[in-house]
C-alpha cells in the first residue's frame, strides 16, 4: 500500500479490534457473504470488498477468499479506479483454475520459450528459490488455485519418495496463496517405479500400488490436488496397452484417490496414426462412447480445438457431446504455434472465441463456457487449464507481453465474461503505464494481435502448415514425416483446383460431429465464417468469396495485409515510447522487428508455395516476393538444422 499510495495504510484482521481509516481483512461466516453462484466450493473463494464507516473491508468465507479480495482491492488501486463507495463482489465461475507446466526433471520445458524450468529439482527440498513465492503470489493475484508442476509426457520419478519431498516443499510455499499442487503421472509407473510386471488398471496389484502411492502422497502433501494423465497419446503408455479404455484407467486413479480431496484430469488429446482417417475426429470417436462411464472424481481435459492449439481452430466437437462428464478446457499459453517468444500475440481473444462458441448441445446459447463451468449439465465440479508460458527468464515469459497471456488466462478462468479489451487495459495499467492514451494504444494492439498473426501465417482456416517438429516458421510443402498427420499437405490439400480440407459429407465428414445448427452454418461455404473456411472446405482458387475477391486473391490479400499490420503494430509501439520504461520499450521494439521479418518469411513461403498450385499472379497492389520458393525453403532448412 505504501508503494502504491506513498503512505502506509493500517491493515488489520477483523478480530484485532476496530480501527478507523484502514483496511480490515475479515474472514466472515459464509452466510454473511453475498455470493450468487450455487457451487459451494466456488462460494468459498468469493469475496466482497466494501466501505464500512471509514474503513475498507475485505471479506470472504475463507482465507483464500480474503486473499482474492485483497488482490481485487490492489487491482482497483493500481489501475486507479475510485475507492469511494467501493463495492466489489465476485465469485469464480470455474472451480479448478490450473496452470499446467510441461516442465521436465532435467530442467527443460517442453515447448517452453522463456528459459528453463523455474523448479530447481537439484536444490529442493532444502533450498527454496524466492521466485517460488513470487510465482505463487502472481498466480493468486489472478485467481489461479492449482498447478500441475510437471510435463504430461511425464517422468515416473516424481512418484518416488525423494521427489515427493521436493514437491511437498513447493506445496508448502504455495499453500498460503491458495494454490494446490497436482502431478502428471506416467502410466507405466507401477512397472518402472513399483517393480510390478504390469500396469494394467484392472490388475489388483496395480490398483493396490496406486492406492498405496496416493496415500503416501497425501501423507507428504495433505492438500495434494490430484492427477493429470496423458495416456495412449503420442507414444505415451496407457490402459489401452492392456486392452482397457480411458474410463477404466481414469476410474482406477479415482478409486486410488478414495476419500482424499483430489481429482483426476484425463486428457482427450489422442489420435492414432491413421492415413485414411481424419485426425480431427479421433478424440471424439474414442471419448464420446465413454460418456457416463467416468467416476465422479474424473474429469476429461479437452484442448480448445480438435487438432492441436493452432492459431485458430473451431471449438473441439467433444464440447457439448459428453453431457455426463465434466470437461476441463485446456488452452495453451506457451506460444508453440503462435510465434514462440518473438511474436506479440495476446491470447485472450482466442480463449474467449472458444468459450463463447455455441455448441447448440441444449439449443441456442449452449456455449463452451457453459459446458466448462458445469452449468449446462449441472456438474458439481468444473475446471480450466492453461499450459504455462513461464520459465526462468528474468521477465518470466520470454516476450514481456507474454505476461499478458498468463494474466488474462487467470482472469478469464475466474470470470470468462470479462472482455479481452478490459483485461488488456487492466494488465497494461498494472504492468506498463497508466498514461490513458498509451493504455488505449497498447490495449488496441494487444486485442488485434492474434488476428494479425493468423493473417500472416494461416488465414482463412489454414492449419498445421508450420515447420516440422520445432513448430516454428512456415513449411507448407512438408510432405513426409513419421506420420501422415504430422505433414502439412495432409491438412491444406492444395492442388490445381483449390485449397482446404473437405470435412463435409463428401469428404471426411468431421462436420457431422457437431450439432445440426453448427453443421448447417459451417457446412455451406457461403455461410461458413471465412475464418474457418479451409478447415471444412476444399475451395476452388477462382471461387468468389463473400468479400468479393477470389480465394486466391483473398489469400494474398490476407498474407500481405497481415505483414502490413505488423508494421502498424511497430508504429503504434513507437508512439507510446514516452510512457514506457526505456529498457522494456527497446526490448519489445526489437522483438517487433523480428516479428516483422518473420511475418514476411511466412508470407513469402506461403504465397510462393500456394502459387505453384493456383498458377496465378499476385494481385495488385501487392507485388511478387523478391525471392524464389527455393530460397525461402532454404531458410526453413537452415532454421531446422541441428
Ligand atoms: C506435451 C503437441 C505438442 C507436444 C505436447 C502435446 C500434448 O503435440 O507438440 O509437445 O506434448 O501437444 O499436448 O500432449
Amino acid at each position: 500500500m505504501k508503494g502504491l499510495l506513498g503512505q502506509p495504510v493500517p491493515v488489520v484482521a477483523a478480530n484485532a479490534g476496530k480501527k478507523q481509516g484502514g483496511i480490515i481483512l475479515r474472514v466472515a461466516n459464509a452466510a454473511n457473504v453475498s455470493v450468487t453462484d450455487p457451487t459451494a466450493q466456488q462460494n468459498r473463494e468469493g469475496y466482497r470488498v466494501f466501505v464500512e464507516q471509514r474503513n475498507i473491508v475485505v471479506s470472504g468465507p475463507t482465507d483464500a477468499a480474503v486473499l482474492y479480495g485483497t488482490f481485487a482491492l490492489l487491482r482497483q488501486i493500481q489501475t486507479r479506479q475510485p475507492l469511494t463507495n467501493l463495492a466489489l463482489t465476485s465469485t469464480p465461475k470455474i472451480q479448478y483454475r490450473l496452470l499446467n507446466h510441461w516442465d521436465n526433471p532435467n530442467g527443460t520445458v517442453e515447448r517452453g520459450y522463456a528459459g528453463s524450468s523455474i523448479w530447481k529439482w537439484y536444490e529442493l527440498p532444502e533450498l527454496l528459490d524466492p521466485r517460488y513465492e513470487d510465482y505463487a503470489r502472481a498466480n493468486a493475484s489472478i485467481g489461479i488455485n492449482g498447478v500441475v508442476i510437471n510435463n504430461v509426457n511425464a517422468s515416473a520419478r516424481y512418484l518416488t519418495p525423494e521427489y515427493l519431498r521436493k514437491v511437498a516443499a513447493l506445496a508448502g510455499v504455495f499453500r498460503a496463496y491458495g494454490i494446490r499442487v497436482y502431478l502428471s503421472v506416467f502410466w507405466a509407473a507401477p512397472k518402472t517405479v513399483g517393480g510390478l510386471p504390469t500396469s494394467d488398471p484392472l490388475d489388483p496389484r496395480v490398483r493396490r500400488w496406486w492406492t498405496d502411492k496416493t496415500n503416501e502422497i497425501y501423507q507428504t502433501i495433505p492438500d495434494f490436488g490430484g492427477f493429470l494423465v496423458k495416456a495412449n497419446s503420442e507414444g505415451e503408455p496407457g490402459p489401452q496397452d492392456y486392452g482397457r479404455n480411458h474410463a477404466e484407467g481414469a476410474n482406477m486413479l479415482a478409486e486410488a484417490l478414495g476419500q482424499h480431496d483430489g481429482i483426476v484430469m484425463w486428457r482427450a488429446f489422442v489420435y492414432k496414426a491413421n492415413s485414411n482417417g481424419d485426425r480431427f475426429k479421433e478424440a471424439y470417436e474414442e471419448f464420446k462412447p465413454l460418456d457416463g462411464k467416468f467416476a465422479s472424481k474424473a474429469l476429461v481435459q479437452v484442448k480448445n480445438g480438435p487438432i492441436d492449439f493452432q492459431s485458430r481452430e473451431p471449438f473441439h466437437p467433444l464440447f457439448g457431446a459428453m453431457p455426463s462428464t465434466p470437461l476441463v478446457l485446456e488452452v495453451q499459453l506457451t506460444q508453440e504455434y503462435l510465434g514462440f517468444a518473438t511474436h506479440l500475440v495476446y491470447l485472450a481473444p482466442l480463449i474467449k472465441e472458444c468459450l463463447e462458441a455455441d455448441t447448440y448441445a441444449k439449443g441456442k446459447g449452449s456455449t463452451v463456457a457453459k459446458v466448462v463451468d458445469g452449468s449446462l449439465d449441472n456438474h458439481k465440479i468444473s475446471g480450466i487449464a492453461g499450459v504455462a508460458n513461464i520459465g526462468s527468464d528474468r521477465n518470466w515469459t520470454g516476450h514481456p507481453m507474454g505476461q499478458a497471456n498468463w494474466y488474462s488466462f487467470g482472469r478469464l478462468a475466474w470470470d470468462y465474461t470479462l472482455s479481452a479489451e478490459t483485461i488488456a487495459q487492466e494488465w497494461t495499467r498494472m504492468t506498463l503505464t497508466t498514461e490513458p492514451q498509451a493504455v488505449n494504444t497498447i490495449a488496441d494492439v494487444l486485442v488485434k494481435s492474434r488476428d494479425i498473426y493468423v493473417r500472416y501465417t494461416t488465414p482463412l482456416g489454414l492449419h498445421h502448415i508450420m515447420g516440422q517438429s520445432i513448430h516454428f516458421g512456415p513449411e507448407p510443402w512438408l510432405s513426409k514425416s513419421a506420420r501422415p498427420d504430422w505433414t502439412a499437405i495432409y491438412y491444406h490439400k492444395a492442388d490445381s483446383i483449390g485449397l482446404g480440407f473437405n470435412r463435409t459429407a463428401t469428404g471426411s465428414n468431421a462436420l457431422a460431429l457437431y450439432k445440426p445448427e453448427v453443421q448447417k452454418e459451417w457446412g455451406n461455404p457461403q455461410t461458413c465464417p471465412p475464418d474457418y473456411l479451409l478447415w471444412f472446405h476444399h475451395v476452388p482458387w477462382k471461387q468468389t468469396m463473400s468479400t468479393g475477391r477470389t480465394l486466391w486473391n483473398e489469400i494474398c490479400y490476407r498474407y500481405y495485409t497481415g505483414v502490413d499490420s505488423v508494421t502498424w503494430m511497430q508504429q503504434r509501439w513507437e508512439q507510446v515510447k514516452p510512457s514506457i520504461d526505456p529498457v522494456l520499450h527497446a526490448d519489445i521494439t526489437a522483438r517487433l522487428q523480428i516479428q516483422h521479418k518473420e511475418a514476411i518469411w511466412w508470407r513469402d513461403a506461403c504465397v510462393l508455395y500456394f502459387q505453384s498450385f493456383s498458377r496465378q499472379r499476385i494481385p495488385a497492389p501487392f507485388t511478387q516476393p523478391d525471392r524464389s520458393l527455393e530460397a525461402v525453403k532454404q531458410i526453413v532448412d537452415i532454421y531446422q538444422m541441428r
